[in-house]
């Protein structure tokens, strides 16, 4: 009797490291951080803009050298792929700061 509880404590024992290493090697593998990186670069520039990489999400751009107050300035020309939302393009052709 004693010595099958013994014989159980050491099964336990033997089994509880590979179980603990299988844990630690099922956290985010290199090229799953390495993808979320890349994800996150690619969301750092405004997507209707092209040619220069606008922050998204700010109060407002204006070109560089213009008479706009900012807070953020571009230098052109900037191409409009999307919605002109910092109304970058005055006369409309799709060319910002031109
Ligand atoms: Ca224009």
């Amino acid at each position: 009797m004693r010595r099958s509880v013994l014989t159980l404590l050491a099964l336990a024992g033997a089994t509880a490291v590979p179980v603990s290493s299988a844990v630690a090697q099922s956290g985010p593998s290199a090229s799953g951080a390495a993808k979320a990186a890349i994800a996150k670069k690619r969301t750092k520039c405004d997507r209707n803009y092209s040619g220069r990489c606008l922050k998204p999400n700010v109060s407002d751009y204006d070109c560089a050298g213009g008479s706009g107050n900012g807070p953020y300035y571009v230098k052109g020309p900037v191409r409009i792929v999307g919605n002109d939302h910092y109304r970058l393009d005055a006369d409309g052709d799709g060319v910002a700061c031109e």
